[in-house]
């Protein structure tokens, strides 16, 4: 093996173990969650909101050309939420502005992540993949309120 090929593979391999211990850093050290891809189960075709425990909640969001179901959420301040995102059509992308919350929705797969709402607000979501001419469009908001008469709203029950 040539003296340049050794060194580029050497490189390689510690650029590898160098990303791979960022991740590792970011998941156990910073508690940053990592999204997870679920490629063996066949995605849900409808958007649902559901309760799972107190402050707990299941959303299945689907994101398709051009819009997202559900694009209006509300739940009680203090809400965990497992979210899963899919696409029956294209990829597009899930971000929710003032949270660590990026995924891809690709179709024939689900991506996953859980997120807390600590805090009162509005939090707007929007695709973050340019995914065709009405991709402007793609938006929605989740509002966190202190209502303790607030019904958690949001895609079907
Ligand atoms: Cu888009």
């Amino acid at each position: 093996m040539d003296k340049s090929e050794s060194f580029a593979l050497g490189l390689s391999g510690l650029l590898l173990a160098v990303f791979i211990i960022a991740i590792l850093y970011a998941q156990f050290a910073r508690n940053i969650e990592i999204p997870t891809c679920i490629t063996d189960v066949e995605p849900f075709t409808t958007d649902t909101l559901f309760q799972v425990g107190e402050d707990e909640y299941e959303l299945h969001m689907i994101a398709r050309m051009w819009a997202f179901q559900p694009s209006e959420i509300t739940l009680p301040v203090g809400s965990k939420v497992h979210l899963y995102v899919t696409s029956p059509d294209i990829i597009h992308g899930f971000k929710i502005e003032n949270k660590n919350v990026n995924l891809m929705a690709v179709p024939q797969a689900i991506n996953y992540i859980s997120v807390t709402f600590d805090e009162e607000g509005d939090y707007f979501f929007a695709c973050h993949e340019f995914c065709g001419a009405a991709h402007h469009a793609m938006a929605g908001r989740i509002i966190i309120t202190a209502d303790d008469e607030a019904q958690a709203t949001g895609g079907q029950p």
